[in-house]
């Protein structure tokens, strides 16, 4: 199972909206093929692995899969059926797809027809594989992930010129290699006229270009920038004086399985506030700066045990920056 998650990466930034997926066949005591899902629209993992090998399989054959073999016809057949015709005995699963069409059916169809099948090999490591595709799947809403870089005090300032940067060039490349596995970057009215940013993918040759969401009260924006005008302009949208989880629901509709906040402060406090986010990213700087400008504004919570609690935190320096990247807690404690 661990070959197959590491096969499933592969696909990382490619496939959505589906999910990641590799399986591993094994027969005659021996690993003898691999395969990913690639693309949506394309073969699926399991798929891929039994084309690749190619021969009649036997009973005493096992493949791996890290998501349960689904059962119906999407944009290509089941692979259920694929299993079935190949003569192997033996499917063990990472874990249930979450998909409710799917959930559990291709693996009681499996059962039904004699196969042998195990269930929730690295249950957890299969399941974080698509936490994206997992909460698309299931509420139709994208994955809100909040990423701020901001000084060592909390603090965001603002250029001119050279030095306007907080973080160095190490962790701005860093931020900007994350852009090619969302489905889209979200900003504020006021981040696209004060930063003009591009929002590309610049640091990803071959990486996808997600959508770029731009939220306005008024929509009186300037039409020269660079989101407006650069040559990915059909890939960027405009919500004019829509609140953030209408936003979130449309986007959904249109396949987006994850959003990038990028600011600003009024964009990710209002999105703190409304308990909309489920992943931060943040870049702490090597410099303090005080003064009024917070990176969190919004009302904030009334007590600590109101905040947002985190887990899974992950540090990492990054030059003489500091990269924390965690979890908002599904299930906030609730007040004694
Ligand atoms: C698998 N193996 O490799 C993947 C699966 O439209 P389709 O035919 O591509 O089906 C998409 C759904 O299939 C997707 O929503 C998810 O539930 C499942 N993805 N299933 O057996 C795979 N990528
Ligand atoms: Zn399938």
């Amino acid at each position: 199972m661990r070959v197959a998650i590491a096969e499933a990466r592969k696909g990382t930034g490619h496939t959505s909206p589906n999910p990641i997926v590799g399986a591993v066949l094994v027969a005659r005591g021996g690993v003898v093929a691999l395969g990913h899902h690639q693309k949506v629209g394309s073969a699926h993992a399991e798929v891929r692995c039994l084309e690749s090998y190619g021969r009649r399989l036997r009973k005493s054959d096992s493949v791996y899969v890290t998501l349960e073999p689904c059962s119906t016809t999407g944009r290509t057949p089941p692979c259920t059926e694929a299993i079935l015709a190949s003569g192997l005995g033996c499917v063990v699963v990472g874990t249930i797809d979450p998909n409710p069409k799917h959930q559990g059916r291709g693996i009681a169809t499996l059962r039904a027809a004699g196969i042998e099948v195990r269930v929730g090999v690295l249950a957890d490591e299969c399941t974080k594989l698509n936490e994206a595709f997992n909460k698309w799947v299931q509420t139709g809403r994208p994955l809100v992930i909040a990423k701020c870089g901001m000084t060592l005090d909390g603090r965001l300032t603002r250029g001119p010129g050279e030095d306007q940067w907080i973080t160095g060039p190490a962790a701005r490349r860093h931020a900007n290699r994350f852009r090619a596995q969302v489905d889209a970057i979200l900003i504020g009215a006021e981040t696209l006229r004060i930063d003009n940013p591009r929002l590309t993918v610049r640091e990803n040759p071959g990486g996808r270009q997600p959508w770029r969401v731009v939220l306005s009260r008024s929509g009186k924006l300037p039409g020269n920038a660079h989101v407006f005008t650069d040559r990915y302009a059909n890939r960027t949208l405009l919500f004019e004086n829509k609140p953030l989880d209408v936003v979130l629901d449309s986007l959904g509709q249109k396949d987006v399985t994850s959003v990038l906040i990028e600011g600003g402060g009024e964009v990710l406090g209002q999105a703190l506030d409304q308990r909309l986010v489920n992943q931060v990213h943040i870049y702490l700087g090597a410099i303090f700066s005080g003064g009024p400008v917070i990176a969190f504004p919004g009302t904030g919570a009334p007590s600590t045990p109101e905040g947002l609690r985190l887990c899974d935190l992950r540090y990492e320096q990054i030059g003489d920056d500091v990269f924390i990247s965690a979890k908002a807690r599904s299930h906030p404690p609730r007040l004694q």
